[in-house]
């Protein structure tokens, strides 16, 4: 098992830049999914530590120093916590690979990640400004962008450090402050990026940092008075409970849930290329992606032979113990490997080919065995429903308009990919695809902090990353001066 170097974390939260155990006392294990074993205690928190959270973010940013920070101030201070991230990412990517399960590749490419999110959002503190609207003679009228206040931001286990830059960064570049309340399963990156943003100068309060289960610890947060926007990443039927909350307390929201997305395979399709990205699209991350590519659509011209692709790579995958080679390493819980395992044995379709569990790997790790099923029906289970693990499904069609038709069939709509040669045809599938984003002979889950994400009905609102993140964290007052 990869081992950090890096120290483990008190069980602790981090309120107003001090390290504070839970009002309570309370602590919660945390539990390896690479062997099952518990091997950290994290903070196991209530309303009063939420309570205490919102109070410092309040304060720093109504007249602490956060709020007498420049732009420019606060971008620098970002991207000194990227330089921080960066120097520490090999330990870092451990400690991650450990928490999560993850291999130590995947954690690797994810801390790189995360200091980019730091990195493209300190550079963009100073370049998001206001504007002039031409209006009647005498009038001056100024656009202001400004700060929600203060931000909550509740995200999952799948990509722990990812999910804190892309939530927090841009609320933090734009002057919010922040109430993080990471996913009880996978947070120590989270509260050790914490600990170097104190390191970096970050002032009193700009960010806090809540550990705890859902139920509670999350839900006060969710539901707190002192919160002017929340940004949460998770399940649709959290999300539900997020917007309802958001709604009571007259705050906006973004909601990012997950996907069933497709990755479409045309006659034309150049498939040697496509092939080992349509594998890696699911198995990337052991499928939980919220913008994994679980469905593949194939026309019936090359049906067959994508078929046999696939069976030959699934049959070459192993899950193993997220070591140096591994591609794919444990799920997140019992309880995840446990809903996966059920999907796979009630598919309802063929078995094309199952990958293994590579002999040795620990006995009570939540190890799966990748599984690829076709052809599925698009309006079974398998093919409508989030797995959120290794398992992929194939659906062929006759036309474009059935290929259309069978992508955008499901509740979700996050991201999609089209494989052809014909310009004009990537054009007009691009175009129909109802999702926030679309890939053309390449499918990018995960990538690009310059890219605005984000879906549509069952799969959310709102975008985050690139500027468009700078927008979801801002709210827009309008000035007019009238001069006479
Ligand atoms: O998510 P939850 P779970 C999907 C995926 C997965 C399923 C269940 O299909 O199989 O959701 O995962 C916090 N009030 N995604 O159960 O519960 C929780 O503590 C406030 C897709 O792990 O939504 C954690 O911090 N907060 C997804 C966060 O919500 C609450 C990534 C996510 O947990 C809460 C994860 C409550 N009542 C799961 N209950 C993606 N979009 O990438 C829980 N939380």
């Amino acid at each position: 098992m990869n081992q950090t170097d890096l120290p483990l974390p008190e069980p602790a939260n981090l309120i107003g830049n001090v390290w504070q155990p839970a009002a309570s006392g309370a602590t919660m294990e945390v539990i390896s999914p690479i062997d099952g074993q518990p091997f950290a205690r994290i903070a196991d928190s209530g309303p009063d530590d939420v309570d205490a959270a919102v109070a410092a973010a309040r304060a720093a940013f109504e007249g602490g120093d956060w709020s007498r920070l420049s732009a420019a101030e606060r971008g620098r201070l970002l991207l000194r916590l990227a330089r921080r991230i960066e120097d520490e990412a090999e330990a870092l990517a451990r400690l991650e690979s450990r928490d999560n399960g993850k291999p130590i590749r995947q954690a690797r490419a994810d801390m790189a990640v995360t200091a980019r999110y730091f990195e493209y959002y300190g550079g963009a503190a100073d370049k998001l400004h206001g504007e002039i609207i031409p209006f009647l003679k005498g009038h001056n009228v100024e656009l202001h962008r400004e700060p929600h206040g203060v931000t909550g931001h509740i995200i999952p286990w799948n990509y722990p450090a990812q999910m804190f830059g892309r939530s927090v960064a841009p609320a933090l570049a734009t002057g919010n402050a922040a109430v993080l309340k990471p996913a009880e399963e996978a947070c120590l990156t989270a509260l050790r990026i914490g600990a170097l943003a104190v390191e970096a100068g970050f002032p009193t309060g700009a960010l806090n940092i809540v550990t705890g289960r859902g139920e509670t610890a999350g839900a006060a947060l969710s539901r707190h008075p002192g919160i002017d926007f929340i940004s949460f990443t998770g399940s649709p039927e959290v999300g539900v409970l997020i917007q309802t909350e958001a709604a009571r307390n007259f705050i906006g929201c973004t909601l990012e849930l997950g996907g069933k997305s497709p990755q479409i395979v045309f006659d034309d399709a150049d498939l040697e290329a496509a092939l080992p990205v349509l594998v890696n699209a699911v198995i990337q991350n052991g499928g939980q992606t919220c913008s994994a590519g679980s469905r593949v659509l194939v026309q019936r011209g090359v049906f067959d032979t994508v078929v046999a692709g696939l069976k030959a790579r699934f049959e070459a995958i192993e899950a193993s113990d997220s070591g140096e080679d591994s591609v794919l390493g444990p799920l997140i819980s019992a309880r995840q490997k446990a809903r996966v395992e059920a999907y796979i044995a009630n598919a309802g379709a063929p078995l094309i080919a199952r990958g293994r569990i590579a002999p040795g790997t620990p006995e009570h790790g939540f190890y799966v065995a990748p599984a690829v099923f076709g052809p599925c029906d698009p309006g079974s289970r398998i093919a409508q429903e989030e797995v959120f693990g290794p398992v992929l499904c194939v659906i062929p069609f006759e036309d474009e308009a059935e290929a259309i038709a069978i992508a955008n069939g499901t509740d979700y709509g996050l991201v999609a990919s089209v494989w052809t040669r014909d310009g004009a045809r990537q054009q007009r599938v691009a175009k129909a695809m109802r999702c926030g984003q679309v890939f053309v002979n390449g499918y990018g889950a995960g990538g690009g902090v310059e890219l605005p994400f984000g879906g549509r009905r069952k799969s959310g609102h709102g975008r985050e990353k690139g500027f468009a993140a700078l927008h979801d964290f801002t709210t827009l007052k309008t000035i007019v001066t009238h001069h006479g």
